[in-house]
């Protein structure tokens, strides 16, 4: 009896290890998380009842240790060394002419380049296969032993997976924290009111050194291995590239960017292309680690100090820094919704200059406890506005006030209020409010709305401080010389612009739905919106019942819709740009059950050659499909386009369907009535 038992226990063990590994180690899972769920489940309750056979090594035994009251000290048998960093080509060339030099190498070296995450080195030991002791850094020589924090992370194997593994490997690497895994351990610790992190690396540094390793078991940390440190009973490949394939069969991750590259020109093509990547790819790195790829050429170049002569990082420029805060102002966007914004002393981050910074509202203000005055940290990522991550206390003086929230709009000086149950506060202008107009034609004009080619942000303003345009109406009254009289406005581009506002009225009817700005009406309830009431007019005399049996209209939403119709400056304002022309082609009518793609969820994702995502979306709409932003497990396929980013690697996850641009195609095409 107990025999079978243990050898059906054996075989779960085998096939969620398994798992894991196709999860992890080869981003190839092949079965749903339900179907790892159940498996998980089933041998849980084999072991219950029969606890004599649980091992150590079982994936049930992840969270074994109570919490501890300190981390003990561990030896590096291997000392754990820093790399030397370059910050420039010239930089970069020295180390490869260095080499070359030592190495006496006339021809080009070879390169392993990985990517570098912003994580924390730890060593992994494993003796017989079976994972023994994991540790941090510390100061190179001795680190903390956090085993039983390593072993909840499940891209860790407790057990190697190899048939053959050797006696003994000590393999390092970098935990880490995804930008998902960040993002829901920060809406936890809102939830739960506690302090949120920072960023990925912070959030990963705190969850690792936690005394209690259920704490640990919590957070979404996972690893990437980058070295070998110890092998014993089994002979070391001749290179890096080699020595990482090895790792890989024995089930630890490692990084799917390694790429050997002959000599140095290479490399720095490489970093432009990681550097093109950066900000899609999933997790934060802070540059780019080169390591001369044949061990014996690294043995033969040593070390110096405290970092080996055959390694470096690139590094890119800083995407955090620190700064002044001079001042806080208030910005009014198109909904009258009052924004902080930190005057900054100007400073480069990631190689822009930024003196502005948002602050994003009043709670975020008192959450983070910044003052004016105060020196704070500043972020900036990629294409997103930069913000102030938070104040750095030990440079506070007594007298730095708190931000005030003015009691009237600093545009239009109408009273200002805080909406209830809301962060928000909002000037009560309305359309008097300059800023609230300048906003709305902002966001009429922009490219998913009504889509006008190169009325931009500066000829709104100029419109507007010269009054020539007071509500969205007004632009297609404009004429060729009052747009040709504006600042910077040659009369060649003038025309262009009074083409484009002429070509966006024939448009369609969930743009012309998002364009009103309604608020909380975003491109996907515009879409619903449309596609229920297929009349404009019907929409416009919806009451509350009738506009929430539209899918994901709530009755906030709902009440917005209503509220926006029933102001007759709109009203004035919508049958102005139905008289200046602006029309739609008629939707017809459908059984939602007859549409073709009816019951199906899609995401768009990345650039499509031929559509912008607004039209791709629309398409699928209009057969009965719903568009989505996130994938799940309920997603019918992702859409991918050219630099799809992060949800295809979801999609891959999942086991969802992946249509490129010709695919997508087909499926209209198939399905075009
Ligand atoms: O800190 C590190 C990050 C990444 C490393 C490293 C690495 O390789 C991709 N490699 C070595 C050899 C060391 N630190 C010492």
């Amino acid at each position: 009896m107990t025999q079978g038992v243990l050898q059906k226990i054996e075989q779960l063990r085998a096939e969620i290890n398994e798992h894991n590994y196709r999860y992890y180690v080869l981003d190839d899972p092949q079965v749903t998380d339900l179907y790892y769920d159940q498996l998980m489940r089933e041998l849980q309750a084999l072991e219950e009842q029969h606890p004599e056979l649980i091992t150590d090594d079982s994936p049930t035994q992840r969270v074994g240790a109570a919490a501890a009251s300190q981390f003990e000290t561990v030896q590096h048998e291997v000392p754990m060394l820093s790399l030397d960093n370059a910050f420039t080509k010239d930089e970069l060339l020295a180390f490869d002419k260095r080499l070359k030099d030592l190495l006496e190498v006339q021809g080009d070296l070879e390169y392993n380049a990985e990517p570098k995450l912003d994580g924390l080195a730890v060593s992994l030991l494993y003796r017989e296969g079976k994972l023994i002791r994991g540790a941090t850094r510390g100061d190179g020589k001795s680190g903390e032993n956090i085993t039983a924090n390593v072993r909840t992370i499940p891209a860790i194997p407790l057990r190697l997976n190899s048939e053959k593994v050797p006696q003994l490997i000590e393999v390092r690497g970098e935990v880490y924290m995804t930008h998902v895994g960040f993002q829901k351990l920060n809406e936890m610790q809102r939830k739960k009111e506690a302090k949120e992190f920072a960023n990925p690396r912070n959030a990963a540094a705190g969850s690792l050194r936690q005394l209690d390793p259920k704490i640990t078991a919590s957070r979404p940390l996972t690893f990437c291995s980058y070295a070998i440190a110890q092998l014993e009973g089994m002979e070391l490949p001749s290179t890096q590239f080699e020595q990482m394939q090895l790792v890989k069969t024995l089930g630890l991750p490692i990084s799917p960017y390694i790429e050997k590259l002959i000599g140095i020109e290479p490399c720095f093509d490489y970093l432009q292309r990681i550097g093109e990547r950066r900000e899609k790819l999933p997790f934060d790195i802070d540059g780019v680690v080169f390591k001369l790829n044949d061990a014996e050429q690294q043995r033969r170049a040593g070390f110096v100090s405290r970092a080996p002569r055959w390694a470096i990082a690139w590094k890119f420029p800083a995407q955090e820094v620190m700064t002044r805060l001079l001042d806080v102002e208030f910005q009014v966007g198109r909904t009258g919704t009052l924004t902080p914004v930190a005057r900054l002393e100007p400073v480069e981050v990631g190689g822009v200059v930024v003196s502005n910074a948002t602050l994003h509202n009043m709670d975020e203000i008192e959450r983070k406890d910044i003052r004016i005055g105060d020196t704070v940290i500043v972020r900036r990522a990629g294409d997103v506005i930069p913000e102030v991550v938070s104040a750095v206390l030990k440079f506070r003086k007594p007298d730095f006030k708190k931000p005030v929230m003015p009691s009237h709009c600093p545009v239009c000086h109408s009273e200002v209020v805080r909406i209830d149950g809301q962060a928000a506060y909002r000037c009560t202008g309305g359309l008097v409010c300059a800023a609230q107009r300048k906003e709305a034609i902002k966001h009429f004009a922009s490219r998913k709305a009504m889509d006008i080619d190169g009325l931009g942000d500066k000829i709104i303003e100029q419109l507007i401080e010269r009054e020539l345009v007071h509500s969205v109406a007004d632009l297609y009254s404009l004429t060729l010389e009052q747009i040709a009289s504006l600042e910077r406005m040659a009369e060649k581009s003038a025309q262009n612009l009074l083409e484009a506002m002429e070509k966006s009225k024939q448009t369609t009817l969930p743009r012309f739905i998002y364009a009103l700005g309604i608020r909380e009406v975003g491109e996907a309830t515009a879409l619903a919106l449309a596609n229920y009431f297929r009349d404009f007019r019907a929409l416009q005399s919806a009451d509350e019942e009738s506009l929430m049996q539209v899918e994901d209209v709530g009755p906030v939403v709902a009440e917005n819709i209503v509220h926006f119709f029933a102001q007759k400056e709109n009203d004035k304002v919508i049958d102005a740009l139905l008289a200046a022309g602006i029309h739609w082609p008629e939707i017809e009518a459908a059984d939602a059950n007859a549409q073709p793609l009816a019951g199906k969820t899609y995401v768009v994702t990345g650039t499509l050659e031929n559509y912008t995502r607004t039209e791709a979306k629309e398409l699928l709409t209009s057969m009965g499909a719903k568009v989505s932003s996130s994938v799940s497990g309920k997603t019918t396929a992702v859409i991918a386009g050219d630099k799809p980013g992060s949800k295809v690697e979801k999609a891959q996850k999942l086991g969802v369907e992946i249509l490129d641009e010709q695919a997508f195609e087909q499926l209209v095409n198939n399905h075009a009535q």
